[in-house]
Order: C-alpha cells, then sequence, then structure tokens
C-alpha cells in the first residue's frame, strides 16, 4: 500500500498546550520505517500550518478558535483529497481531534459515502449550545453529521459529510448530557465501555465495521488514544477511567486490517507534554502498524 503521513500540529480544539507536539511524537517513534518494513511505500508530508494560541484571541467563548480552525482544516481536507485521489491511503497525525473535520471531508469529498469508526472515550458530539467548554474538539462529530454551527458543518465543503447511520463511537464512557440529545437526534451508533465489557471488543468492533461499511466499502478510522486506558496511554489531553487494553486495543486494529476496507486513518490526541517515557506516542505507532497488516505471527 501507498501511504501518505500527514501531521497537523493542532492544539487550538482543545483547552490545552501539548498536543500540538503530537505529530512529531509520533513519527519521532519511527512510523516510517517500521510501515516500510512492513512492506509499504511511505511518502512522510510537510506538516499542515497552524495558528499558535499565543498569538490569538480565542474569540467566541462557545466556538474558541474558529476562525483559526477552520483554515487549517480546510487545507488538511484538500491534502487528503489530493493523495486519496492519488491513489494514496491517508494517515492523519494530530493534533487534537478537530483535525477529523478535515480528515473526514477530504476522504468524503474524494469517495462520496464512506463509513466512520471513532474510537473515543468521548462522544464529540456536543454543539457549540451543548458543550460545557467551548472547545472545538468537543464538536467535531456532530458537525461531520451536520449538526451544529454551520461554519463548522461547512468547514470543508457542503456539509453534511456524514450519514449518521454509518457512524460509530467505540469506547465511549463520558458523554455530556446535552450531547447525549444531539446523539440520539442524529442516530449515530454508540458502544460504550459496558458494550465491550459484554461482548468483548472482538465482537464490538466486527459490528461497527459491518455497520460503517453498509451501503460503501470505504471505511475511515478515526482514533482517539483517549480511548485506551490512562494507566497504558497516559499522554492525552482529557484522560477518562477504565478504557480499552493494550491488546483490545491492537485487536480492534487486527480487524480493521483484515476488513480490508481501511481507506484512512486519524492518530489524536497524543500529548508529549502529559506522557510518560513516550508510551502514548509508542502506542500510535504500533497502533497505525496494526491497522495496516502487522501480525505477531
Ligand atoms: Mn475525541
Amino acid at each position: 500500500v501507498h501511504i501518505s503521513l500527514i501531521g497537523i500540529p493542532m492544539d487550538l480544539g482543545a483547552d490545552r498546550r501539548g498536543v500540538d507536539m503530537g505529530p512529531s511524537a509520533i513519527r519521532y517513534a519511527d512510523l516510517t520505517e517500521k510501515l516500510q518494513a512492513l512492506g509499504h511505500d511511505v511518502d512522510n508530508l510537510d506538516s499542515i500550518p497552524v495558528a499558535e494560541p499565543e498569538t490569538r484571541e480565542p474569540g467566541d467563548p462557545r466556538l474558541k478558535y474558529l476562525a483559526q480552525i477552520v483554515p487549517a482544516i480546510k487545507a488538511l481536507a484538500d491534502r487528503v483529497e489530493e493523495r486519496l485521489a492519488a491513489g494514496s491511503l491517508p494517515i492523519v497525525l494530530g493534533g487534537d481531534h478537530s483535525i477529523a473535520l478535515g480528515s473526514i471531508s477530504g476522504a468524503a469529498r474524494a469517495r462520496g459515502k464512506i463509513g466512520v469508526i471513532w474510537f473515543d472515550a468521548h462522544g464529540d458530539f456536543n454543539t457549540s449550545e451543548t458543550s460545557p467548554s467551548g472547545n472545538i474538539h468537543g464538536m467535531i462529530l456532530a458537525a461531520l453529521c451536520g449538526y451544529g454551527d454551520p461554519r463548522l458543518v461547512h468547514a470543508a465543503g457542503a456539509g453534511p459529510q456524514l450519514d449518521a447511520s454509518r457512524v460509530v463511537i467505540v469506547g465511549a464512557r463520558d458523554i455530556d448530557t446535552g450531547e447525549r440529545e444531539v446523539l440520539r437526534q442524529a442516530g449515530a451508533h454508540v458502544r460504550t465501555m459496558s458494550d465491550i465489557d459484554r461482548l468483548g471488543i472482538g465482537a464490538v468492533t466486527h459490528e461497527a465495521i459491518a455497520l460503517a461499511t453498509s451501503g460503501t466499502e470505504y471505511l475511515h478510522v478515526s482514533f482517539d488514544m483517549d480511548v485506551v486506558d490512562p494507566t497504558e496511554a497516559p499522554g492525552v489531553g482529557t484522560p477518562v477511567p477504565g478504557g480499552i487494553t493494550y491488546r483490545e486495543a491492537h485487536l480492534a486494529m487486527e480487524l480493521v486490517a483484515e476488513s480490508g476496507k481501511l481507506g484512512s486513518l486519524d492518530l489524536v490526541e497524543v500529548n508529549p507534554i502529559l506522557d510518560r517515557e513516550s508510551r502514548t506516542a509508542h502506542l500510535a505507532t504500533e497502533l497505525a502498524l496494526s491497522a495496516l497488516g502487522k501480525r505477531i505471527f
């Protein structure tokens, strides 16, 4: 497979610094070399430029840094669309989860109907009205499904980019009250940690792949490192106890690889400032390898 690595050092969608260093940390964990060792061709592309928060005003407190986030999202969507048209598989290294608005919009523009599995401790389904923080990274999946501020919904082309019936959130364990209502209204699928405890990550991932790819062969996986338990992925901005284990995360990615449908991948919310011995950056690299076909034996 031909792979394009695209970094986007975005932290304007979250409320703390550090996650802007995520792309360097993941690249530094030898992602390129390890993908090449698996037999892939890898293009290591320049990062998408992002404004620094110290030089900007956050603007509307319900949509912090909207004016700076939108142009970066547009640039990422253009890059992803162009890479897919060239026959490459984009891996987007974040950055906070707001970047998925760019990667998924780009994929939808290139391929039309697509399905998404959103591995995350959170729903990311707030709108500017329901969000307790005003941080845009918590509004991105809602915006992709057509909910929330039109400047986000249509940030990178006429939205909605996704049909919520082909969206599956996996690993959720922290959903805000207002967010729950938006999620219900949209009809996106939610598989919580409780579902994973009862059914196992294998069954949940199989079902998620089937739901996301009903009526399409194109699967985008958006992997927020905070879906993994903080004991194994400490370097994330918004850790929530009770996440999936190291092995569960790998099994999920191995099943994604086996499906043969992976078209693009995001790895987001790695925060090297909060990480311990680069454990989270290394795990992100290893999970990308599992998603791209690495096997134990
Ligand atoms: Mn997220």
